[in-house]
């Protein structure tokens, strides 16, 4: 029983009660719980085998929720929990996650109006059922329709900021065994796609059951759903700190096949896909009278092999490069390959700026000294700090005057180093009536200005194209911060325009952003090249809010190098000097 099992019970508990009408402190509780769990360096279960540690001592856990967590280790069940599950249907709980749905809307949809399942949700939303209800309306049968839409598309996928570290932790583990010569990732993760449906590896073994049985034994499978001779797949325990996009603790599953060695790099290149990548591998196969599958490439006559231990060597005999798994979608790669053009992709060492991030100011967690200290341990050469401007009042954002004493303040405090450049910057809102969040006399003090959408997503693409226009054309924005402000799994971004923006950003020399938080990766591996297309150099910062936030900068890489990225179209791998001339 690991923490995060523990800490997700108490969630789900937490979601029932609220849905249920419990009293809010109640609910907090076993939030805060659930919090502290989550948190916890040592396991539960080893502190209540300890009898020198009281569970009372945690904070937030008082007597009760001590007894609780006990009965927990011991039976494995919350019952209260399961008391409530049998009462109140999953897909009810899936309810809460649709915009615009709290727990007292959907209370009344289950309690009044009998919903169970979201194809009834669906079913009533269409007709007209649900906007009879008092409270509801036209309006939120619309955004019920297109939240279930989302849903659906969102699926169960997780971060692939989630899924890596852990994925590579088990790779490493399985290279320790006797018998195991190589482990590898291939799938989604190998081609670092933004989000991850299921985990595929691959190993060459001498003895494939010991790679199995430490599957088995593993803390963290909470149950092996398929074995055979050389292929197993397991379920994991909900992961620690792992949250799926649409907000809930997944439950992460995996593929493991053991090839003959003769075999690996066919595997590797067939279980990398993508599907749509090896229909074209496998047609160039056909066209030289060959056969590729996962086992390798033969003879289509004699059934011979002529590839199949190496990846490089079954492109070779398609008389093709090596093709990076980040570009294998079935876009340009194959045009690239082909005429030697593939691109020298991105790095991360090789980014040397970070041009947004936050402060204490707003809702960063550390000063500007702070943050400075922290880029410089990361051995960054140039940050902008950019704080919010005051129409995102829920993070206390800047109004002219105190972001004209945090410049001061920054200009001060720049002085004291010499090895990184500090720009004065601001995340200044695109206001839903298209004028920005904050004068131009203002905006025309700073060394850095971002513009970025947070309000009004939802506006019709016209509107949207206006607002991001009307900012483009300021002649003080320097960049667009996450383009169309979606947030994976959680809401789609602004119907934007793309090629109309596209093309006001490179005529007025605005930069666009990939904003490296594994949630936003926005621009998306398409856009960021169908801007590079336009001739927009891409900017890629990591949105710090704390030190940690600044390890983010490698997933915004990553999108840059599915995109077909290379350190020239990146405007934060030169020097401090020569990105301050990309500036307008
Ligand atoms: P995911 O798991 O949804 O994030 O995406 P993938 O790409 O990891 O897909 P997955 O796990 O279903 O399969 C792994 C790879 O195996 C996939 O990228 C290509 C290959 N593959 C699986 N099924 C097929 C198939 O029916 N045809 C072909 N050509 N390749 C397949
Ligand atoms: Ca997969
Ligand atoms: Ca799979």
């Amino acid at each position: 029983m690991n923490n995060a099992t523990i800490a997700d019970m108490f969630d789900q508990l937490a979601d029932l009660l609220e849905l249920d009408g419990a009293n809010g402190f109640r609910v907090r509780a076993y939030r805060n719980a659930a919090r502290t769990i989550d948190a916890l360096p040592d396991s539960l279960e080893e502190m209540i085998a300890d009898e020198s540690q009281k569970l009372t001592d945690l904070s937030g856990i008082g007597k009760d929720l001590a007894e609780k967590i006990r009965n927990i280790v011991e039976t494995g069940e919350l019952k209260q929990l399961e008391e409530y599950k049998a009462k109140i249907p999953a897909d009810v709980m899936k309810m809460l996650r649709i915009p615009g749905l709290g727990p007292k809307k959907v209370a009344v949809l289950f309690y009044e109006l009998h919903l169970k399942s979201l194809d009834e949700l669906k079913h009533a939303a269409e007709n007209n059922v649900i906007a009879q209800k008092k409270g509801f309306g036209k309006k939120t049968e619309q955004l019920i329709l297109e939240g279930l839409e989302h849903l659906e598309q969102s699926g169960s996928r997780m971060y692939l900021a989630d899924a890596k570290p852990f994925v590579e932790q088990i790779l490493a583990d399985l290279r320790k065994l006797k018998s195991v010569q190589q482990a590898e990732v291939a799938g989604s993760v190998r081609r670092l796609k933004e989000t991850i449906g299921d985990l595929d590896i691959l190993a060459t073994a001498d003895d494939p059951a010991e790679a199995m049985d430490f599957l088995d034994n593993h803390p963290q499978t909470d149950k092996v759903l398929a074995r055979g001779e050389t292929k197993q797949r397991v379920r994991f325990k909900p992961l620690v700190r792992c949250m799926t996009p649409d907000g809930n603790r997944l439950r992460l599953e995996m593929d493991l096949r053991v090839v003959p060695t003769a075999s690996f790099g066919a595997a590797m290149q067939y279980f990398t896909g993508s599907k749509e990548h090896n229909i074209v591998t496998r047609r160039l196969a056909q066209q030289r009278d060959l056969k590729l599958n996962e086992y390798g490439l033969f003879r289509e006559d004699d059934e011979e092999s002529v590839a199949g231990e190496t990846e490089e060597a079954i492109y070779k005999t398609l008389d093709l490069p090596w093709i990076p798994p980040e570009l294998r979608e079935d876009r340009r790669e194959f045009d690239w390959a082909e005429s030697g053009d593939l691109p020298d992709l991105l790095t991360v060492d090789q980014i040397r700026g970070d041009l947004h991030m936050h402060t204490t100011a707003t809702d960063g967690k550390l000063t500007i000294e702070g943050m400075i200290e922290a880029a410089r341990e990361r051995k960054r050469k140039y940050i902008a700090i950019t704080d919010h401007s005051k129409r995102v009042v829920m993070a206390n954002g800047l109004d002219s005057e105190r972001l004209l004493a945090q410049w001061d303040e920054i200009r001060k405090i720049r002085e004291n180093y010499s090895d990184i450049d500090v720009l004065c910057g601001i995340e200044c809102d695109i206001l839903e009536d298209a004028t920005l969040d904050l004068p131009d006399e203002v905006l025309a003090e700073a060394d850095f200005v971002i513009a970025v959408l947070h309000y009004g997503l939802k506006q019709p693409r016209d509107v949207i194209r206006e607002r991001l226009l009307n900012a483009i054309r300021n002649p003080h924005v320097d960049m667009i911060g996450h383009l169309t402000g979606r947030m994976i799994g959680v809401r789609p971004g602004a119907d934007v325009d793309f090629d109309d923006v596209f093309k006001a950003a490179a005529d007025e020399g605005v930069l666009m952003e990939i904003n490296a938080h594994p949630a936003r990766l926005d621009l998306d591996d398409v856009r960021a090249a169908q801007a590079k297309d336009h001739g927009i150099p891409i900017v890629i910062n990591t949105d710090a809010h704390s030190a940690g936030g600044m390890d983010l900068m490698e997933w915004g890489v990553y999108q840059a190098r599915r995109a077909g990225l290379s350190k020239k179209d990146v405007a934060n791998t030169g020097t401090a000097k020569q990105f301050l001339k990309l500036l307008r």
